[in-house]
């Protein structure tokens, strides 16, 4: 097999192909290419022959029996063990179809499987045409002999994924390759490193075990007499010393014979062309061009969310043969430089770690993402954009897709090209050992080679890395691997990441860094021999974090890392979401139910363990009420959690203290949810922000003011991302538990703030600013404070409790009254309020949709919020689902 694109054919027949991504379109005119699609109804069976259905492609087993109504929601109550079976059997699909003679008259004909999960014997006409062994490949073969007249079967026959993996490990009896099988939380499958397939398919902390089975992308017959191009690339590249851009461009092609022809590149924007005579030898060949801009355009510049536009380009290629045109294609091209930068730093230990965009140095502020639905056939673009939509409304500028997950679909990367989202991608290697025999590398080498291809024209991806936590895995030990073996780990972590895929993406990308793992030292690790001591060390690379019993609420609990890729907290996800997957019995924190979706050892102790630190947990006696009264109580401790945590990243960007800081990211664990169950996600599965995501908001705000306490003393520092200098001061006001009216008010004397930075701007004894206050005590007063310049407040309005809430002297049942209204540009809820009422969330239940703020503290008598429906609803409607919680109504 020779590399391929992850084109995805739409029109059938002559001549012309849309193409998703960033390839945008394809015709020849000499060799009328034909594309037949194959995607659509195919027949389904298992492995006995007992069961026996239509079938959808692309699509997977799990998906077509719901639909043929066999199996119910796989995702409802307890049906992730109840359909467990479905994954131990065999499944084959099957369609018959028919080859014109006109097809078959072409000099070459290719069968495209643009995703095959995962192992599988593929027949056409009972011959076999090849075995498939890795989901996150496309695979294609010449089949112009195979194909005949009149009816002709194809059929992938798929062994069972999980006997599969168990059989790999069988045969890999030299070694163990941990973990051999996930926690018996997870209620998941073994050996999942045995196979290429998504690797949270098996379970994970946050996810249900669905090894799927299915061709979950198209499949089609392209055929041609001349030349087919499988692939466009461009990738912009910069000479500082010369200040010219030239674009990488690599076309994949496939040719019958060996064609001479002209091929001219241009992007008429920027006023440049360029024309090659080259030689497309037989088969598949990477030919590659360079097309140089003229110096005298201007070239725009993308820019991550909140730093700039994402202004586009077009490239245009054409060949020719002896006058006439053989290839015609567009892609899109974004010009941006980004590097890694890892240089000593003054005053520290270790190395920097930041990323510089088109020279700027810029703070990576965002989350994780993990795959969002097991069934990717079910993953709507809508969806996809929707989530997307809501990490950039929040204001984050990055992503990174997790390792133990797949290489999203090509929308994925289009809208984060489009919307600014920076994206760390990982190679799918998470949290194990891997092995390393040669059928194994192999089929790796490829998944590679074609990621790589199909994914580098994207602006937005601006760093490759290795895996997720194998370094640290080994480093630390989570194995407990024999030390007498260790050099026999260490050997292969080596082949496969560094001297295979390192050594790939290196010869296929030159134009973004790539990091071995995730979290890791860097450069630092490297010296190391790949594997750090310490990998989790803050004065070098990227860090996780994750602690659920030290006190979130204290800074000091958090590593002042240089980036950090991963720290969170769980909660449950809303009422109305878990709802259609429950049934009455359910609806209690101690059920089954309660239970069977929490799929981190002892996670929903910890989450009321840390919620119990500063809130009352609810206590209601009535059932139903203290069961929604405890989601909110974990949404509010997670969103509190995350907030203070993230805020004390985004304030130690500019400073070095005892060695550590100059933090340059803050991605949280974790944005999305893969199902109806507890996790780290700040959204929750159907898109419904938790209260975190409301918080990230605010806490991700391009101007931010962030307050603490150091030995009793309140700081407020000013953060800014904006590239303009500001001149900020403090506003602190201070409010008794038990009046709406401020008790005093403060102000700092303004203080320069660099674009770009974080900086000390007030800073004041507590004791001093409560005496000057008047009738103030820790216990029965509370802080508001936000940023202001001479033209008014910058930045949202933060606060700061001077004890924990559940010691608050003074608060009180708010009794808050809300009215819904429609006006032109939509829905409003005002709220009134007859005291200080902390964490207000406002909830509608299962109508979908977002509010513009929610979760905040209420300072005020009055407040409006508007509601955006994400379908037709109405003031009535809206009414009667509305609730509003605060936390003195949930004890
Ligand atoms: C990190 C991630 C995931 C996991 C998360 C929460 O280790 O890489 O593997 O889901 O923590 O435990």
């Amino acid at each position: 097999m020779t590399p391929r694109g992850n084109s995805r054919v739409c029109v059938f027949a002559v001549s012309f192909c849309l193409f998703s991504g960033v390839l945008t379109g394809f015709s020849s005119v000499t060799d009328r290419r034909q594309t037949v699609s194959l995607s659509g109804k195919w027949r389904l069976t298992n492995g006995n022959g007992s069961v026996s259905l239509p079938a959808e492609v692309p699509g997977c087993v799990h998906s077509a029996l719901q639909q043929q109504g066999y199996i119910q929601d796989p995702y409802f109550r307890f049906n992730d063990v109840s359909y467990r079976w479905i994954a131990f059997d065999n499944w084959t699909y099957t369609t018959t179809f028919t080859a014109s003679t006109q097809l078959r008259t072409k000099q070459k004909v290719q069968l495209v499987f643009d995703g095959v999960d995962t192992v599988a014997t593929i027949w056409l006409n009972e011959i076999i045409v090849w075995k498939t062994d890795n989901m996150f490949r496309t695979y294609d073969f010449s089949v112009r002999d195979l194909l005949k007249d009149g009816d002709n079967e194809l059929r992938v026959s798929f062994l069972s994924p999980v006997l599969y993996a168990s059989e790999r490990r069988k045969a890999h009896s030299a070694y163990r390759v941990p973990p051999e099988c996930p926690p018996d939380v997870q209620k998941g499958e073994c050996h999942v490193n045995f196979i290429r397939k998504e690797q949270s398919s098996f379970s994970w902390d946050w996810g249900p075990s669905f090894p799927t089975t299915g061709l979950w992308k198209d499949v089609r017959l392209e055929a041609f007499d001349v030349l087919q191009l499988l692939q466009v690339s461009s990738v912009p590249l910069y000479n500082s010393s010369l200040s010219q851009w030239r674009v990488q461009v690599e076309l994949l092609v496939d040719a019958v014979q060996t064609t001479n022809g002209r091929i001219t590149l241009s992007i008429a924007e920027l006023d440049s062309e360029q024309t090659f005579q080259t030689q497309f030898l037989p088969g598949k060949t990477k030919n590659s061009f360079t097309l140089h801009i003229n110096t005298s355009s201007q070239v725009k510049l993308w820019w991550p969310n909140g730093h700039g536009d994402q202004p586009v380009y077009h490239l245009a290629v054409g060949g020719f043969q002896d006058g006439f045109l053989i290839l015609n294609t567009k892609s899109k091209v974004y010009f941006r430089t980004v590097e890694l930068v890892q240089e000593p730093i003054v005053a520290s230990p270790g190395l920097s770690f930041y990323f510089r965009i088109n020279g700027k140095p810029v703070f990576l502020k965002g989350s994780n993402w993990i795959p969002a639905h097991s069934f990717q056939d079910q993953l709507t673009p809508a969806v996809l954009r929707n989530l997307l939509q809501s990490a950039v409304d929040a204001s984050m500028n990055a992503l990174r897709v997790w390792g133990g997950g797949v290489y999203e679909q090509d929308l994925f990367y289009s809208i984060c090209d489009e919307m600014g989202i920076m994206v760390w991608q990982d190679f799918m290697f998470a949290c194990a050992m891997y092995p390393t025999e040669d059928d194994f590398i192999q089929t790796v080498r490829e998944e590679v080679i074609q990621q790589v291809q199909r994914l580098k024209s994207h602006p937005s991806i601006i760093i490759w890395s290795g895996n997720n936590e194998n370094e640290a895995a080994l480093a630390t030990d989570w194995f407990s691997i024999p030390v007498s073996q260790r050099p026999l780990y260490l050997k292969d972590y080596v082949t496969l990441y560094v001297n295979n895929i390192r050594a790939i993406v290196q010869e296929e990308d030159q134009s973004r860094p790539f990091l071995v793992s995730s979290p890791t030292n860097g450069a630092e690790s490297e010296q190391e021999g790949w594997v750090a001591a310490n990998p989790y060390d803050p004065h070098y690379g990227d860090t996780h974090f994750y602690s659920y019993i030290l006190d979130c609420w204290d800074w000091r609990n958090f590593p002042r890392t240089r980036f950090a890729s991963e720290y969170g907290f769980q909660s449950w996800p809303s009422f109305s979401t878990l709802q259609p997957v429950s049934i009455k019995e359910d609806w209690s924190y101690t059920s089954n139910f309660t239970s069977h979706r929490q799929h981190h050892e002892n996670g929903n102790q910890q989450m009321l363990l840390q919620a119990g630190l500063h809130f009352h947990l609810p206590n209601s006696t009535d059932n139903l009420k203290r069961f929604t009264d405890t989601l909110y109580i974990t949404q509010v401790m997670q969103a509190q959690c995350v907030k203070t945590q993230t805020e004390f990243y985004r304030r130690s960007q500019s400073e070095i203290i005892e060695g550590k800081g100059h933090t340059m990211g803050a991605l949280y664990w974790q944005l999305n949810d893969i199902w109806q169950a507890p996790s780290w996600s700040s959204i929750e599965f159907g898109g419904k922000w938790k209260m975190l995501h409301y918080f990230a908001q605010s806490f991700f705000a391009a101007v931010l003011p962030v307050g603490f306490e150091d030995d009793d003393t309140l700081f407020i520092y000013a953060v800014s991302d904006l590239s303009r200098d500001l001149k900020l001061r403090a506003v602190v006001t201070v409010y008794s538990w038990t009046d709406l009216d401020p008790v005093c008010t403060l102000k700092s004397d303004p203080l320069p703030v660099p674009g770009g930075s974080a900086a000390a701007i007030f800073k004041q004894p507590v004791a001093a600013l409560l005496a000057g206050c008047g009738r103030c005590t820790r216990l029965t007063c509370l802080l508001t404070f936000h940023l202001e310049d001479s033209s008014g407040q910058q930045g949202p309005t933060n606060h700061h409790f001077l004890c924990s809430p559940k010691d608050a002297q003074g608060l009180q049942r708010p009794n808050i009254t809300a009215e819904v209204q429609e006006d032109k540009t939509g829905y409003t809820v005002t709220l009134h309020s007859a005291s200080v009422a902390p964490f207000v969330w406002l909830d509608v239940g299962n109508i979908p949709g977002r509010f513009s703020s929610n979760g905040f503290l209420m300072a005020s008598r009055n407040r409006t919020v508007s509601f955006t429906a994400w379908r037709p609803t109405s003031v009535a409607e809206l009414s009667r689902s509305l609730t509003v919680t605060s936390l003195r109504d949930v004890y």
